[in-house]
């Protein structure tokens, strides 16, 4: 009967399917089942022999057969291709993951940030300025003599007679007077340019970080107690420090400030020049010209002032010995911070 061939063909599908894993044996099975000539098929064409009122019930039978083998046949295929993408891929899941590197703040960045965050603790605000200044505030206003050396055409980049590359950060103080009345209490730091040959000592471009404090009665003994609370926090607590007489156009008196060098701890090294000290920034108070140039009452208020280079305190601390290292982008330099 033709009901009980159509268990049997699917019971040997059955047996025929089970276990299949590869795309060639099941293409097989599908001739031997699906194909125009396949086994299900054949069933069909023996309907003929069927009597007339039992034709409705095999015929839906026939059709559930052809229906189970198609799905069975369609998910076992999906199964085996998909299998085959992953290994085709040569993915091998076990594997552990790359390791992601992550990036840091460049060593400059850092200096500056240790720097700011003491200063901010000591009660300095921060302000910024613009690269291309005036020469007004980059010179006049600081009371540079007209013949000074520093505005020859060989340390200035200047862009026309009256505008240039700032070659210190000072003309930020020069605007925050402009824009306040003292008290003022802040540090500046920025980039500046410098028309120099470029060696490993110097380069046309550094960063500054410039300081000012200007209220009445401010005294040498306070530049002098912060700049060493400063240096204290910075390079540790067992530091000694000197100050030294110097000049500045824009401080009278100035100063710049040693302290113990580190490598050698005082005895006398390469890196001191044997002397036992190393300069780590300049200093003094500001002279009453300055004062006047931004409109402050010179005979009512006083105020120091300081700046440091950020990148000789790199070269110093960490032993650096080419200043073009720091802009060099390179990786195996940078990966040390
Ligand atoms: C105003 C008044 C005074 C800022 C100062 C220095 C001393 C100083 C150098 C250190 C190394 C620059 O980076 S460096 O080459 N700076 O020694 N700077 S006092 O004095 C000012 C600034 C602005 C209105």
């Amino acid at each position: 009967m033709l009901e009980d061939k159509i268990n049997r063909i699917y019971s040997e599908f059955e047996k025929d399917i089970d276990g299949v894993n590869d795309l060639k044996k099941l293409e097989e099975i599908r001739i031997k089942y699906l194909s125009r000539s396949g086994l299900v098929n054949g069933l069909f064409s023996e309907l003929k022999s069927v009597p007339k009122e039992n034709i409705p019930f095999v015929g839906k039978q026939l059709n559930s057969l052809r229906q189970n083998v198609t799905d069975r046949f369609n998910s076992i295929k999906s199964e085996i291709e998909s299998q085959k993408t992953s290994t085709d891929k040569d993915f091998d899941l076990t594997l552990p993951g790359s390791e992601i590197r992550l990036g840091s703040k460049h060593v400059l960045t850092q200096t500056l940030d240790q720097i700011k965050s003491i200063f901010k603790g000591l009660g300095f605000s921060v302000f910024e300025g613009p690269e291309l200044e005036s020469d007004y505030n980059n010179f006049e206003a600081l009371n540079f003599p007209a013949d000074h050396p520093a505005r020859d055409m060989q340390d200035t980049f200047f862009i026309n007679p009256k505008f240039l590359l700032r070659t210190h950060t000072s003309p930020v103080q020069i605007r925050v007077m402009q824009a306040y009345q003292p008290p003022v209490r802040a540090i500046m730091p920025g980039r500046v340019y410098r028309n120099e040959a470029v060696s490993s000592r110097s380069y046309c471009m550094f960063h500054q970080v410039e300081g000012l404090f200007v209220d009445t009665d401010v005294t040498f003994a306070e530049l002098k107690g912060t700049l060493v609370a400063f240096a204290h926090q910075f390079y540790g607590e067992e530091l000694k420090y000197r100050f030294r007489p110097s000049f500045f156009p824009f401080t009278e008196p100035s100063a710049e400030m040693d302290i113990t060098c580190f490598l050698c701890k005082g005895k006398g090294c390469k890196l001191c020049k044997q002397s036992g000290w190393l300069e780590i920034l300049g200093c003094g108070m500001v002279d009453p010209n300055v004062f006047q140039h931004v409109g402050y009452d010179s005979e009512k208020y006083t105020g120091y002032a300081f700046g440091m280079g950020i990148e000789r305190i790199g070269l110093l601390k960490y032993g650096i010995d080419d200043i073009r290292i720091y802009f060099e982008n390179d990786l195996r330099f940078l990966k040390q911070f």
